[in-house]
């Protein structure tokens, strides 16, 4: 951060960053540059609704009347035994350690139910994978590609949603002579670049992984004595292995069976990188599908050693750092109550499950599914509803008490990285707007008016940051990150699971077993693949847009005039079927409501497939919606997550 006089006058990468080497990536230079920093957009006084829900009408008020007036109602909710009936949304914000946890110390004093974040997002792959290796955030070590001779990257687009990993870790790993492979619905710009390019049906991923594994078994790759020694329930999938030759899977998933033989065959000889994307366990049998892609690094034994392994994400585990410290579980009462993200819309329509409502570094009136029914059902007069935010967003609206926050820019704490290893100093260099404060002075605030004791929901960031250093490698103090900015943990790169023993019961692979029946799914994972969107309707995937993070950064005048006209990329055969061009107005429908769009016509979608960016804020557009009016509250297959990948919609023409 460049200041004068006490003002930012620019923010800019870090040159001695060790992953991104001074470069931010297009939509953080602008929106740090841009509404993260612009006084007319940023909220800086507690606000009271002055009028209608919905209509953003408030006025400001001093910190002692809002905390008052929360502490209150809370009060009145816990006394009457409801306090499950106050529900928090929330998610990262923007990835501070502190600013993520913290706040949950009070809500878990407090007996409130949680609505699970991951549901919106990635939990069915997390479930997945703690079922099948025993963790789900103990990923590789993205350094130790200097030893792989192929990286696969299934379901995830780089190219929007981590281009510094894109950019360097992909394309560095290219220019020594890694074979780069895509699996993906859409020809994205790491698609394009790749070596070999599965541009497979969206959700035929299941079908299309047992392929490889029947590649593997053909042409002799199976690593039998590693999967002797590791693996448990290999057997339960031979059947399906055996039936799921390339020619069957080409028919299924639309990839020509000399690809998939190719694919196969350069993962399986390894030593192979899996990089699993989040999208694609968004879909109806995304835990399946996260169950078939354990298998292929089990049956190639592709772990454990340099240049091997997968990565979902890489947690603050992996250094050392214990969340819960920061979360303390333990200060609730009992079990903490939670619920999915898909049934958000539906608790918050009854009043009986839902007095009151705080939402914090989340904004679901743009991010979750059923946007129009979860928005009626926050124009509820007896909803309590308070939004601690940095901006005015479509969430706000809806508040009876709007908290200002303290931007990432404005207080101290550690981030992660989820891919690479490293550790960062957040650091303060300016004070917030006006009244504004980081989350955690708010939550302290707020188990003070409640009357609150314990000690732990007051402790102050520098300890805790400087406890969550002590359990990491990390040697010196915050000042000492501080002035080095980002660190790599360590020296060398790391080997996931270098002793073979993994974190399942068995201390094994486990690719089927009973603890799968017992959440619901069958013993194995199948070769299920999705039939094609019924005659009349395209499925409709709605993944990371490069010029927003989720929502974030939608109020920004110049990433507004990046996004352009709210649009469908169509490919060229489905333009012609429907009649449309480029440019041309068209409503998509379903039961879950309409979306009015323009068209966008690009070979990077296929047949029977449309892609429509998520993100947008509803109240920037004409529609006052974005694609999530048209995406549905159904789980998948396991743990209550979103299948926002699987949406079906028909297209009309205006
Ligand atoms: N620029 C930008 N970066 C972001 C974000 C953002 O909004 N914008 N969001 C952040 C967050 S919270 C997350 S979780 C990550 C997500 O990052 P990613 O893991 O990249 O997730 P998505 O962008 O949802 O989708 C990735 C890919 O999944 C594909 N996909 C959809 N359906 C299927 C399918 O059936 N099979 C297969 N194989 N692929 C499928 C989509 O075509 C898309 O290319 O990105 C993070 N980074
Ligand atoms: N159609 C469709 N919808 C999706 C997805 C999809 O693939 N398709 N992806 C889903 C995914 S992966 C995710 S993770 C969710 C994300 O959904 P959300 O978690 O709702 O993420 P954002 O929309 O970015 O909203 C984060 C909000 O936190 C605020 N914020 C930032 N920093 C702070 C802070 O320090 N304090 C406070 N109090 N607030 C802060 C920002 O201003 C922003 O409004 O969206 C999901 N929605
Ligand atoms: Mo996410």
């Amino acid at each position: 951060m460049h200041t004068r006089d006490g003002s930012i006058t620019k923010v800019i990468g870090d040159p001695d960053h060790p992953v991104s080497r001074g470069k931010l990536c297009g939509k953080c230079a602008i929106a740090y540059n841009g509404a993260w920093r612009d006084p007319a957009l940023r909220l800086s006084s507690p606000l009271r609704r002055a009028g209608p829900k919905g209509e953003g009408k408030f006025v400001p008020i001093s910190w002692d009347e809002a905390l008052a007036e929360i502490s209150e109602r809370f009060t009145e909710l816990v006394d009457q035994g409801n306090a499950h009936t106050i529900l928090h949304t929330h998610y990262t914000g923007t990835v501070g350690l502190i600013n993520i946890a913290f706040p949950l110390r009070f809500f878990h004093r407090l007996g409130a139910t949680e609505v699970d974040p991951d549901t919106v997002c990635n939990k069915a792959g997390h479930a997945a994978l703690d079922l099948t290796f025993g963790t789900s955030v103990v990923g590789f070590d993205p350094r130790t590609a200097r030893d792989s001779r192929c990286i696969l990257v299934w379901g995830a687009n780089p190219s929007h949603s981590a281009p510094h990993q894109d950019q360097r870790f992909l394309t560095e790993a290219a220019a020594a002579g890694t074979t780069i492979i895509v699996v993906d619905p859409i020809e994205h710009a790491t698609a394009t670049a790749s070596d070999l390019f599965l541009k497979l049906r969206p959700g035929t991923d299941a079908a299309l992984g047992f392929a490889f594994l029947n590649v593997m078994k053909s042409s002799g790759l199976i690593d039998w004595e590693f999967v002797d020694a590791h693996v448990l329930g290999a057997k339960a999938l031979m059947e399906t292995i055996d039936s799921t030759t390339p020619a069957v899977a080409e028919k299924l998933c639309g990839v020509p069976a000399d690809l998939i033989d190719k694919a196969a065959r350069a993962y399986a000889e390894g030593p192979s990188l899996l990089w699993l994307g989040q999208g694609v366990q968004r879909q109806t049998y995304g835990g399946n599908v996260f169950r078939v892609l354990s298998a292929l690094v089990a049956f190639s034994g592709n772990v454990g050693k340099p240049g091997a392994g997968f990565l979902y994400l890489n947690g603050p585990d992996c250094r050392g750092i214990d969340m819960d410290m920061v979360a303390m579980p333990e200060l609730a009462r009992g079990a903490t109550p939670s619920i999915s993200h898909m049934d958000l819309a539906a608790t918050l329509e009854q009043s009986e499950l839902s007095n009151a409502l705080v939402t914090w570094n989340s904004n679901p009136a743009a991010s979750s599914p059923e946007q129009r029914r979860l928005r009626k059902a926050l124009l509820r007069d007896d909803l309590f509803h308070v939004a601690v935010e940095l901006f005015h967003t479509d969430t706000t609206s809806y508040a009876d008490v709007v908290l200002p926050a303290a931007s990432f820019l404005e207080c101290n704490d550690l981030v992660l990285s989820y891919f690479d290893l490293t550790l960062s100093a957040q650091v303060k260099t300016v004070d917030p707007p006006g009244d504004a404060l980081p989350n955690h002075e708010i939550f302290r605030r707020l188990a003070g008016a409640m009357g609150y004791e314990e000690p732990a929901l007051f402790e102050n960031e520098a300890d805790l940051i400087e406890r969550l250093l002590e359990q990491t490698p990390y040697p010196g103090s915050f000042s000492d990150l501080a002035a080095a900015g980002t660190v790599t943990l360590f020296d060398e790169p790391q080997t996931q699971f270098p002793d073979l023993s993994f974190p399942t019961e068995s201390k094994r692979i486990q690719l089927a077993n009973d603890a799968a029946v017992e959440l619901g799914l069958p013993r194995a994972p199948t070769a299920h693949a999705d039939e094609r969107a019924q005659p009349g309707f395209l499925r409709i995937v709605s993944p990371a847009s490069a010029w927003l993070m989720n929502s974030s950064y939608g109020n920004d005048p110049v990433i507004q005039k990046k996004l352009g006209t709210p649009s469908i990329v169509l490919h060229p055969d489905d333009a012609a079927e429907y009649d449309v061009v480029d440019g041309d107005p068209i409503v998509l429908v379903n039961d879950i409501g309409r979306l009015a769009l323009t068209v966008a016509v690009s070979d990077i979608a296929q047949p029977g497939m449309g892609i429509v960016y998520k993100g947008r804020w509803p109240g920037t557009t004409d529609t006052d919606a974005n694609i999530n009016a048209l995406v549905s509250g159904r789980k998948s297959d396991l743990a209550e997550n979103t299948t926002v990948h699987s949406t079906e919609v028909r297209l009309e023409r205006v």
